[in-house]
């Protein structure tokens, strides 16, 4: 066999490190052409950001920019449609998704924060917990600094972003920015050997609206003539343009063999390319699109949509990665900023113009402020000719200007051979405002407006949201502030919906003076005899002040309340509800709170305006709590195995959602502090009669509860249940049936606290999957197509413990040393450690950006690699001790495919995308070696010197190693810092 030795002076020149910087006087950092990222997003799970695939193709063919993309977690915690990994091996599997998908699109660096993916929530503040919030920002800092980008896309920070791990992926966009350019910041970052420097993003894309008329989807630069409905500037780029990726001969498309793919069609083969997320090969044509992007912030000159040069396909990189059309310097800085955001109609205001040359001076000029009609400003004004200037102006609102609206204000820089363009907005508010006093999420976002990010606030405060309880009384405080310059007084008024009443509608707020505010707390009472048909209601509050009013809207969802029956006999759990057993009052379980569409009516799901549908029934005894649930349903839907008994949503089943304290929204933790139950009536486990099976989901212990694989999360539970599984996942086996019992015991010390009698959270929720067979196979499967029912019945109410039922527990009482403060959550599922993913170490040690963007070492010397008849040996010189993980690849590991294809003329750069049959898209195999990518794997704890390390390799191994072979190689050190990598052990055939 042929020996492939790598020479010292070879290995030198290989191994990465990060960017070699001056010792004493360090010049300030610059990053180089392997590490520089043009255009940055950021999201939190791989499949999110798929928005960018199209564009960036255009951007990277056309003008040269370079893409990437942070990855806040793995996502571990979702599900794995086609495999049977979990946890960290799902995150390796996601990974490589992620690249395939974004792959052709030159967009190749993938920064993994390595945050753990815990479960879905609505919470930013648990997301802050779970991921360590300082550290995810230090390491989101370091991969700005390291790669300079311009611009900076990703989702909104807002509550509307929906999962709480979105929501806090939108936030670190912002804080990103504001951290990478400010020196106080990790400033350990900008010290010492590795120093990096501060970075100003440029242009921000994150929260705007892209919503407007005009522009084009069939014809280039498509966002020419585009008006936008709101104050944000909107950049458009076509997809229609030919991609370098050519159709296959065979292709079911029917496209002419050799021809170009649109931009729109390797777009939407990306997007398609995340089977463990339940997607499927795409087989459609595209048609070319118009993706907008809507800016939120910008440092430097653009262009505005009245302008023509705004519709051009390369207008977001306007100011950042290429010059402005106006004409100024690329990298010189103009942008407006205000005294305050929110103001008042005919009260003054000062805005600020920011300008900084690249380099040398500014060109003198003047800057014009423009108004909205009937407003006033001084001006223009004498730009100097220095290296910077701020330059500031009066602004007034016009005495009528339109309030609860954002006004925008524009700043044009005219030199005599150019110009520059800027914007910003403020917002016009009432002189004084009532708002509903904010708690739990809203109010942690508004505080996070005003302390963090303030100009984020241009997307919008929180909303005003509260629960109450049926025929319960709730505060309402209504914070009344003072924008204005005066003094105010005036009245606090509610509109109360049907079925409410107060102890006063209109009550009086004494002088507040400017700038300060006052509660007034009114006391609602709701006066439903049975849940309404609609939970949720509407409560106008209006504010009266000195010639105006001022209003925003309260959005009540009305939840159902029981008293949980004591019963002196323990009822037995035995699948049925005997004499006695159950005294209390049957819950209605037959409202939809999502996936509607797919039932037909009460056999099918048991839903049921009449309750007659599906039900539920309550009783405590002793220390336990007793379920007693009746669930309708037509299908049994797939069984699932022991290791498949967690994800209930994906086949039938009921879950139990407990909030012992009935706080846990209140406390910032959302279903953390909580106990959530998700109970299968049946199972594909023979070792225990295909009986139920059940585990904790999204709480503050999830994992497996039951059989084998009980992690004792759950002691003492106890499930009966009347299905009986038909004994096959086969559509050609009848699955018919009328539905299930489960009788239920759930003892209260399994909670994570101690019950409060008087304020128990509650809801019963039964998912029904039916025949979810894909067309033409006769095979159900492990997916979501559920329709989901609760005794309260509102959107996401799964993750939203505050608009749970409540329940009273009448003659209850914890035993004493029972805590009423919950432990802290244990997620047990864990991610993946970035320096044990091949692709990741690859990344860095081609791009210089250290691992999971820790922080990096050059502690590692790689001093001889080399193969020899039955093994590899590796000579290291380490100067601190730490672990090294190796990993012997064979083939290109930048995009493992995740189809297969009949395709025969479709070799890489194509990837296997393309469907040459309809049967293709099958999964070729992915574990244990990335299909057939890893070759060997091997670490070693080294300590402080020299050492030898030899990895056994067989015949059939070393064989596999002659083709691209490559040995990657991660270290870590004790203190978490890290260093990659990538020694190529052969040329490629
Ligand atoms: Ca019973
Ligand atoms: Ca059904
Ligand atoms: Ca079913």
């Amino acid at each position: 066999m042929k020996r492939l030795g790598v020479l010292l002076s070879v290995v030198a020149l290989l191994v990465a490190g990060l960017p070699a910087t001056a010792q004493a006087q360090p010049a300030p950092y610059k990053a180089d052409r392997a590490t520089k990222i043009d255009v940055m997003g950021e999201w939190a799970h791989p499949d999110d950001d798929t928005s960018i695939i199209g564009p960036c193709g255009v951007w990277h063919q056309r003008y040269g920019v370079k893409c990437g993309v942070i990855m806040v977690t793995r996502g571990e915690g979702g599900g794995n449609a086609v495999g049977t990994e979990l946890g960290p091996d799902l995150g390796l599997r996601r990974e490589n998704e992620d690249r395939v998908a974004h792959y052709r699109s030159g967009t190749v660096d993938i920064f993994n924060l390595d945050r753990i993916d815990f479960f879905y929530n609505q919470s930013a503040p648990l997301t802050q917990y779970f991921w360590d919030e300082e550290e995810t920002l230090r390491r989101v800092t370091r991969v700005i600094r390291t790669t300079q980008p311009e611009i900076y896309i990703g989702f909104t920070p807002t509550l509307a972003a929906g999962h709480g791990n979105h929501q806090q992926a939108g936030r670190l966009i912002w804080e990103g920015v504001l951290a990478a350019a400010d020196p106080t910041r990790f400033p350990e970052q900008l010290r010492g050997k590795d120093a990096l420097s501060t970075w100003q993003v440029k242009k921000v894309f994150s929260g705007g609206s892209t919503a407007g008329t005009g522009g084009t989807t069939t014809a280039a630069n498509c966002t020419t003539g585009f008006v936008p409905a709101s104050a944000d500037t909107v950049a458009g780029v076509w997809t229609g343009y030919d991609s370098p990726y050519k159709w296959p001969a065979g292709n079911v498309q029917g496209r002419p063999a050799g021809t170009a793919k649109s931009w729109q069609q390797v777009a939407d083969e990306g997007r398609a390319a995340y089977p463990t997320q339940s997607r499927v090969m795409f087989k459609g044509t595209s048609v070319p699109a118009c993706p907008k992007f809507a800016m939120t912030q910008a440092f430097v000159p653009f262009q505005p949509n009245s302008s023509p040069a705004a519709g051009r396909d390369d207008a977001i990189l306007f100011g950042a990665t290429k010059p402005d059309p106006g004409g100024l310097p690329v990298g010189t800085l103009q942008y407006l900023t205000f005294s305050r955001f929110a103001n008042v109609a005919g009260e003054p205001f000062r805005a600020t113009v920011h300008l900084r040359a690249p380099r040398g001076k500014l060109a003198k000029g003047n800057i014009t402020l423009t108004v909205p009609p009937g407003w006033t400003t001084d001006g223009p004004k004498r730009v100097p000719g220095r290296a910077d200037a701020a330059i500031t102006f009066t602004v007034t609102p016009s005495t009528s200007a339109p309030v609860n609206q954002l006004a925008k204000i524009s700043a044009l820089y005219s030199t005599g051979k150019a110009t520059g363009y800027t914007d910003n907005v403020v917002r016009i508010v009432s002189a004084t405002e009532g708002r509903f006093q904010r708690w739990g999420n809203w109010q942690e976002y508004d505080e996070w407006l005003a302390q963090t990010a303030p100009q984020a606030t241009r997307l919008g405060r929180s909303p005003a949201i509260q629960s109450i309880g049926v025929g319960r009384t709730l505060d309402v405080p209504v914070v009344v502030h003072n924008w204005s310059a005066t003094p105010q007084s005036g009245n606090v008024s509610l509109a109360l919906p049907a079925n409410f009443t107060a102890d006063a509608t209109t009550k009086p707020y004494p002088t507040v003076a400017p700038g300060a505010e006052t509660t007034v707390t009114f006391k609602v009472t709701n006066i439903d005899a049975t849940l309404p048909a609609t939970q949720n209601v509407d409560v106008p509050i209006t504010t009266t002040y000195a010639g105006g009013t001022g209003s925003e809207t309260l959005t009540l969802s009305v939840v159902p309340t029981t008293a949980i029956a004591q019963t002196t006999t323990a009822p037995a759990v035995d699948g049925t509800a005997s004499d006695g057993e159950y005294p209390g009052q049957t819950l209605d379980l037959g409202r939809i709170w999502q996936g509607a569409s797919t039932c037909t009516g009460i056999d099918d799901c048991g839903v049921s305006a009449t309750g007659e549908g599906s039900t539920a029934k309550v009783s405590w005894s002793g220390d336990a709590l007793y379920f007693f649930v009746h669930v309708r349903d037509d299908y049994q839907s797939y069984a699932v195995t022991p290791a498949e008994c967690v994800g209930h949503w994906q086949a039938d089943s009921v879950e139990i959602l407990l909030d012992p304290r009935g706080t846990a929204s209140q406390a910032l933790m959302d279903t953390a502090n909580t106990f959530k139950l998700g109970v299968f009536p049946f199972s594909n486990d023979a070792a225990r009669g295909n009986g139920p099976c059940w585990s904790r989901d999204a709480d503050n212990h999830q994992g497996y509860s039951s059989g084998a694989l009980d992690t004792g999360n759950a002691p003492g539970v106890e499930v009966a249940s009347t299905a009986t599984w038909v004994g096959s996942n086969e559509t050609t086996v009848p699955h018919t049936y009328t539905g299930y019992d489960l009788e239920v015991k759930i003892p209260l010390a399994t909670l994570p606290a101690a019950v409060d009698p008087a304020n128990l959270g509650l809801n019963i929720t039964p998912y029904d999957n039916d025949d979810t067979s894909a067309a033409g196979t006769t095979t159900l499967r492990h997916i979501d197509q559920s329709t989901r029912l609760g005794w309260s019945a509102l959107g996401s109410v799964q993750s939203d413990p505050y608009r749970w039922g409540r329940a009273t527990m009448p003659g209850y009482t914890p035993p004493a040393d029972r805590p009423t403060t919950p432990a802290p959550p244990d997620v047990s599922n864990p991610n993946l450690n970035g320096a044990l993913s091949p692709q990741t170490i690859a990344q860095s040690a081609r791009n210089h950006v250290p691992i999971s963007g820790r922080v990096p070492t050059n502690d590692l010397k790689i001093l001889y690699a080399g193969l020899r008849p039955g093994a590899l040996d590796v000579l290291t010189h380490a100067s601190a001790p730490g672990t090294a993980r190796l990993f012997l690849t064979s083939g290109d590991l930048g995009a493992i495919p995740v189809y297969t294809t009949s395709c025969t003329t479709d070799p890489p750069p194509n990837y296997g995308l393309t469907p040459c049959a309809v049967t293709d898209g099958g999964i070729p195999p992915w574990a244990p070696d990335l299909s057939g990518r890893l070759v060997k794997q091997s670490s070693k704890q080294l300590t402080r010197g020299v050492q030898h390390w030899s990895v056994p390799l067989t015949a059939a191994q070393q064989t596999k190693l002659k083709t691209d072979g490559h040995l990657l190689l991660s270290y870590e050190t004790p203190d978490d810092k890290v260093q990659a990598f990538d020694l190529k052990l052969s040329r490629r055939p």
